[in-house]
């Protein structure tokens, strides 16, 4: 029998000062600050939706139409157990089933996926956001900048927290192209506990730690060409420090690109940044985004263009 049911959507992320290094692969807290976007396809939507239901059936974790093991370490039931308590409370049941599918996603689903069934146990139970993120961050450690959307810093420390610094409304006239290579993505964690191992960890500590600063002050003059300057210098930093721990995501047909990009940069306003995936993304203006698009189609075939999007919504939610 089904007692509550409630459905949201959260979009996924792009990190702006990269992420590399967890304390633990538990609760995966991040040993420097980062920050990020998110974003959604210009012609669909590139949503998480995930769909809560207490019930009395047995408790069960659907992605994408595959039952997940709940013991996983990264299983989103985790976030069920940990309010347990308040379910019973609620609802006289903690029996809960989570189910999720990714819409149009070119990467960063664990972040959406987290962030929406975050925002589902909110509108279930109403939770304190840093200790909700701090669950989330158990399913994917950038939980947070999908949560709020539009560019938010995720500040480290025992407790790490993310901040909303500038409105999605912001990145307007701007779009992302994006080059997708036809390569297979390694897991983040690859380069999550590879980079701490090296000694240049502490200066990549340090520059993130600087760039956030420099993004807090851009985002204060709302300098919006400056925000992914900066994240073009940072992805640079970020994948010399994969090259040293021999964690290998820039491919050379990827680095041809960003060398011509380095070219084009002179005619038309245009950056990159390479997370921990296959693709290439490309900020450049609005106006700009067809003949940007046209300048990348000899290096790959699937593009797609992007836009910054805003937090997670509750699409639906009801009792029966
Ligand atoms: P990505 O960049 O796509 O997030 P990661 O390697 O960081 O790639 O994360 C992949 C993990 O995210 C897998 O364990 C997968 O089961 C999980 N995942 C994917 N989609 C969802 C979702 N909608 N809800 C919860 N977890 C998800
Ligand atoms: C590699 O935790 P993704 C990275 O900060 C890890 O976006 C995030 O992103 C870098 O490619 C980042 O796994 O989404």
């Amino acid at each position: 029998m089904v007692l509550w049911k409630v459905q949201s959507v959260a979009h996924p992320t792009i990190g702006i000062v990269l992420l590399g290094g967890l304390m633990d692969q538990y609760e995966r807290l991040p040993y420097h600050s980062s920050a990020g976007i998110a974003y959604t396809l210009t012609d669909s939507e590139s949503v998480a939706r995930t769909t809560l239901t207490v019930g009395t059936e047995k408790s069960s974790v659907n992605i994408n139409g595959v039952e997940i093991d709940q013991q996983d370490s990264r299983s989103p039931m985790k976030l069920i157990h940990k309010y347990s308590s308040s379910f019973l409370e609620k609802y006289r049941s903690d029996r809960v089933s989570i189910e999720s599918v990714n819409e149009n996603i070119l990467s960063g689903s664990s972040d959406a996926g987290a962030a929406a069934l975050g925002k589902c146990i909110d509108a279930s139970i109403g939770v304190d956001p840093v200790s909700l993120e701090l669950e989330m961050r158990k399913v994917s450690e950038s939980a947070g900048r999908s949560y709020h959307g539009g560019l938010t810093i995720t500040y480290a420390g025992p407790r790490p927290f993310t901040r909303k610094i500038l409105d999605e409304s912001e990145f307007e006239n701007i779009r992302i192209i994006s080059a997708v290579f036809p390569h297979k993505r390694k897991p983040s964690d690859d380069i999550h506990t590879n980079q701490p191992r090296h000694e240049y960890y502490r200066s990549r500590m340090q520059n993130a730690e600087r760039a956030v600063r420099e993004l807090e002050m851009l985002s204060s003059r709302s300098d919006i060409k400056g925000i992914f300057e900066l994240a073009m210098r940072d992805t640079e930093d970020y994948h010399y420090m994969n090259s040293l721990v021999d964690v290998q995501i820039v491919t050379p047909e990827m680095r041809t690109l960003m060398d011509r990009i380095n070219e084009w940069r002179s005619e038309i306003w245009m950056t990159y940044i390479v997370t921990g995936g296959n693709s290439v993304f490309i900020p450049t203006m609005r106006e700009n985004a067809s003949e940007v698009t046209g300048l990348i189609s000899g290096f790959t075939e699937e593009i797609h263009e992007l836009r910054v999007a805003g937090g997670a919504r509750l699409i639906s939610s009801g009792f029966s």
